[in-house]
């Protein structure tokens, strides 16, 4: 195992470190210490060719005024929350009437401390930052730890840990957006997607969950067997920004025509599929404009506008615990399926 990391850029004048972790097998993780961003996820594909996985820049000012949260850690609170009410307490409204991805300055836009870690078969960076009292109308000094492992056998593994000294809410995720094909030369149309899921959220015409579960049976929604996501968007053709919820924590994505297949496994409640349809903005990713279906995001997460809704599981957190989750992102290779 090897490990380097170079400075990347400055921002708010904090210096912003882009690490790089090769495993024994030669592949390579790549994040900064700005929004804790996964920038490069390289792995082979059937034939041996090493190619990166995930969508992302090249230059931190891009990061910094383009990104649709590439590779970056979401936080306080991911998805929406209507209104940005919870009880009496009034968030920061940054989409319209409602608050999102924890407002502005939220955990993907701010410099997070950070430190290499080695263990026996990984190397990894610990990330830390405080959201102080009041950040976007949230209540609490929030202490958070965001920790990524890469192992020899190709796993990503993301540990999350937070400390609050008032109630607060609390409901992070990682945006990465995953294109298995490598370096972004096809679109994610003919991945297949499988999520362990029986039931969505139906969301309303500002994506907030309505508070109902429907059930995934005889819908485009059904992804309990692997689909082809052009199929599926076939029947679906505005495409998916939905939250599943999970029944055992599993999601695969594979990519046939490499033979990459990433298989998710959380201990969160739900997975948010954001399958980036009428995505179409004037900055390039791997030398193309973004446009749909050149990634979808796997938002590992619990329910959405969870605040509004008590049947989903509940996001308060209190002093004197330590919320802890994690998310394990597994790359492998296969012939077909299995
Ligand atoms: C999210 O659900 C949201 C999308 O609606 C949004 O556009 C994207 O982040 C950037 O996952």
């Amino acid at each position: 195992m090897k490990y380097s990391n170079t400075v990347y850029g400055y921002k708010d004048g904090k210096e912003v470190i882009e690490y790089r972790l090769v495993n024994n097998q030669g592949n390579v993780f790549r994040c900064l210490n700005y929004g804790a961003v996964v920038t490069a996820i390289e792995i082979p594909d059937r034939s041996g060719q090493v190619e990166n996985v995930v969508l992302g820049f090249d230059h931190l000012k891009d990061y910094i005024k383009d990104s649709p949260y590439f590779g970056a850690i979401v936080g306080r609170v991911a998805g929406r929350i209507k209104d940005g009410r919870w009880g009496e307490l009034q968030l920061t409204k940054n989409e319209g009437q409602n608050h999102i991805h924890g407002g502005n300055q939220n955990f993907s836009q701010v410099v997070w401390d950070s430190e290499m870690i080695t263990g026996a078969d990984y190397t990894g960076v610990l990330f830390t930052h405080t959201s102080p009292a009041d950040d976007n109308g949230y209540p609490g000094n929030l202490k958070v730890q965001v920790t990524y492992y890469w192992t020899n056998d190709n796993c990503w593994k993301m540990k999350i840990k937070a400390v609050t000294d008032e109630t607060t809410l609390f409901n992070p995720t990682n945006h990465t957006y995953f294109n298995l094909s490598g370096n972004v030369k096809r679109t994610i149309l003919d991945h297949t997607l499988q999520v362990s899921s029986d039931t969505f959220a139906e969301t309303d015409r500002e994506k907030c969950p309505t508070g109902r579960l429907l059930s995934v049976e005889g819908t485009p929604f059904d992804f309990r067997k692997p689909v082809r996501i052009g199929h599926a968007i076939h029947k679906q053709p505005s495409g998916y920004d939905t939250p599943f919820k999970l029944t055992s924590g599993f999601i695969q994505l594979f990519d046939d025509s490499s033979g990459r297949k990433l298989t998710i496994q959380t201990d969160r409640e739900a997975v948010v599929v954001f399958s980036t349809t009428g995505m179409n903005e004037d900055y390039l990713v791997a030398g193309e404009k973004m446009s749909s279906h050149r990634g979808i995001a796997l938002e590992t997460q619990e329910l959405p506008d969870a605040v509004h809704h008590p049947q989903f599981q509940s996001i308060v957190i209190h002093p004197g615990h330590t919320y802890t989750c994690q998310t394990e992102y597994q790359f492998s290779v296969e012939d077909t399926l299995s």
